[in-house]
C-alpha cells in the first residue's frame, strides 16, 4: 500500500528508543508550568513530556526523547501512530469536506464505516450503527437504544468496569477514585454485579455467571432490565479476562430474559486481540457492540452497532449529534479496517502475544511479586500482589512505569487497585522494540522488587 505524504519535511521519527535529557527534559518542563496554569487540575497525565511527533510505536517528546509506546493512547493507535494510510486518507478527506452534519445532509463515508462494523462485529444478521465521537458518548447511546427497544430502565454493569466520564457512565464505573467521586448526583437504575475474575475468585465461568444471574434476580429482577452492559477484557478495571464460559452463560440468561447484551469493545476491540472483536474470542454475538478508540486511527470516532430491529426502535431525529460521524474521522477509520484487512494486521496480535507473554512468564518466575500474566493478543497486562498476603500492591506499577519512563518505555498502569501494569503496544511494534521494552522492564523489576 503506498501513500503520499502531502508534507514531507517533517523530521524522521526514529525506530529505537533514544534518552537525550533527564526525563521530563526542559522544553517539557517549560510546557508543564503553562500547562498547570492553563489547563484544568483536574486533567492528569501519566508522564509529563510534550509530544511533537509519532510514527509506529514510538513517540518523540519536544526535547527529541525517542519513547516506545506500549499504551498507543490507551489502545487508540493500533495499527500505530500517523500511519501513512490513515494520515493520507485524512489529508484527502480534510481537502474535500470536513464537516455538513450527517443529520442535515448525509455523506457516503459515514454509511461506510456503517457497513463496515456491519461486516465486522460478530453476528450474522441485519445491522445497523449510529457513529458518535467518543466512548462515553457510545456507552449513552447503547444504554439508551436498549431501554427504547425494551422499555424498561434497568441497566446492569458488572464489578471493576469502566464506562466513561459522562454522568450515566460515571454511575456504571466501578472506581469511584477519581472517575466520580465529588461528581454525583448520578443517573439512577444502575446494579452493579459481581463478575468473574479467576485470580481472586476461583470460580469456573459457570460458577461465576451462576452468582452474577442470581445477584441480579435477586437484585433488580430481569424483567426490570433493559441491558447488561460488559467489558469481554475489562480495560481500566485491569485486563481482567473472565473464566471460560461466563460471558456466553450470561448471554444465554440475557436473551432468555429479553436483556440487551451490550459488549463494550471501546478498549478491546478493533484487531487489539488478533480478532476484531474480543468477543469473538469468547463465542459472544452481542446484540450491540460499542466501539471508540482503535476504530480511526486516534482521530475522535465511536459507534454503536447492532441488530437492525434494536438499533431501529429509536424515531427518526431520537439519535445523532453535531460531530457524531464527522467525515475526517470515517475517513481515517475507512483507512484503518482496509489496512486491517488488506495487510492481514490481525496477525500482529498474536505475534506481540508470542514475545510479550513468554517475557512476562520469565519475570515471573524471577519476581514473585508478580500474581498473573493475563491478556489476549496485544492486550496484556501483569496484576502485582504481595506474595505472602494476596494484598494488592498498589504502588508498584507507577514506581516500575517512572523507571521505565526515565529509560525511554511509556508502561500504562490499571486496575481498581492500581495494581496492574498493562500492554497495549500498536499491531506496528516490532519484535526487536518489545524485546528492548522488555529488559527494561526486567531491570524495573530487579531494581525495584524486595
Ligand atoms: N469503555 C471499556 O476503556 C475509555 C479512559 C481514559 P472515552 N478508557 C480509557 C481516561 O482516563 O479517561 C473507555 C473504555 C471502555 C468506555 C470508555 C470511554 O471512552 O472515549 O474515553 O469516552
Amino acid at each position: 500500500m503506498t501513500d503520499e505524504l502531502l508534507d514531507s519535511t517533517l523530521a524522521p521519527v526514529p525506530t529505537e528508543r533514544r534518552v537525550v535529557t533527564a526525563i521530563p527534559g526542559p522544553k517539557s518542563i517549560a510546557l508543564q508550568a503553562r500547562r498547570q496554569a492553563a489547563v484544568s487540575a483536574g486533567v492528569s497525565s501519566a508522564l509529563p513530556v510534550f509530544i511533537a511527533r509519532a510514527h509506529g510505536a514510538i513517540l518523540v517528546d519536544v526535547d527529541d526523547n525517542a519513547f516506545l509506546d506500549l499504551g498507543a493512547g490507551i489502545g487508540v493507535t493500533t495499527i500505530g501512530h500517523t500511519d501513512d494510510h490513515v494520515v493520507a486518507a485524512a489529508q484527502r478527506q480534510l481537502a474535500e469536506v470536513v464537516h455538513t452534519l450527517f443529520t442535515i445532509t448525509p455523506y457516503e463515508e459515514y454509511v461506510r464505516v456503517a457497513e463496515l462494523l456491519a461486516e465486522h462485529t460478530p453476528g450474522d444478521f441485519a445491522k445497523k450503527t449510529v457513529l458518535v465521537n467518543s466512548g462515553a458518548e457510545a456507552v449513552e447511546n447503547g444504554v439508551k437504544i436498549a431501554r427504547k427497544y425494551t422499555g424498561r430502565g434497568g441497566v446492569a454493569v458488572l464489578e471493576h468496569a469502566y464506562h466513561g466520564r459522562t454522568n450515566l457512565t460515571m454511575a456504571m464505573n466501578f472506581k469511584a477514585m477519581p472517575y466520580s467521586l465529588g461528581y454525583g448526583p448520578f443517573a439512577g437504575d444502575i446494579y452493579r454485579a459481581p463478575n468473574s475474575y479467576p485470580l481472586h475468585d476461583g470460580l469456573t465461568g459457570a460458577e461465576a455467571a451462576a452468582r452474577t444471574i442470581s445477584y441480579l434476580e435477586k437484585t433488580v429482577g430481569a424483567s426490570d432490565l433493559a441491558c447488561l452492559v460488559v467489558e469481554p477484557i475489562q480495560g481500566e478495571g485491569g485486563f481482567v479476562v473472565p473464566a471460560g464460559g461466563y460471558l456466553p452463560a450470561l448471554q444465554a440468561w440475557c436473551t432468555a430474559n429479553g436483556i440487551v447484551f451490550i459488549a463494550d469493545e471501546i478498549q478491546s476491540g478493533m484487531a487489539r486481540t488478533g480478532r476484531y472483536f474480543a468477543s469473538e474470542h469468547f463465542g459472544l454475538v452481542p446484540d450491540l457492540v460499542l466501539s471508540a478508540k482503535g476504530i480511526a486511527g486516534g482521530l475522535p470516532l465511536a459507534g454503536v452497532t447492532g441488530r437492525a430491529e434494536i438499533m431501529d426502535a429509536s424515531q427518526p431525529g431520537g439519535l445523532g449529534g453535531t460531530f457524531g460521524g464527522n467525515p475526517v474521522a470515517c475517513a481515517a477509520a475507512i483507512a484503518v479496517f482496509d489496512r486491517i484487512e488488506q495487510d492481514g494486521l490481525l496477525a500482529e496480535a498474536g505475534r506481540i502475544e508470542g514475545v510479550l507473554k513468554p517475557a512476562l512468564l520469565a519475570m515471573q518466575a524471577k519476581y514473585p511479586i508478580i500474581a498473573e500474566v493475563r491478556g489476549i493478543g496485544a492486550m496484556i497486562a501483569v496484576e502485582l500482589n504481595d506474595p505472602s498476603t494476596g494484598a494488592p500492591l498498589a504502588d508498584m506499577p507507577g514506581k516500575l512505569a517512572a523507571f521505565a519512563a526515565q529509560q525511554g518505555v511509556l508502561i500504562l498502569t490499571a486496575g481498581t487497585y492500581g495494581n496492574v501494569l498493562r500492554f497495549l503496544p500498536s499491531l506496528a511494534i516490532t519484535d526487536a522494540q518489545l524485546a528492548d521494552a522488555m529488559s527494561v522492564l526486567d531491570d524495573a523489576f530487579a531494581s525495584l522488587s524486595v
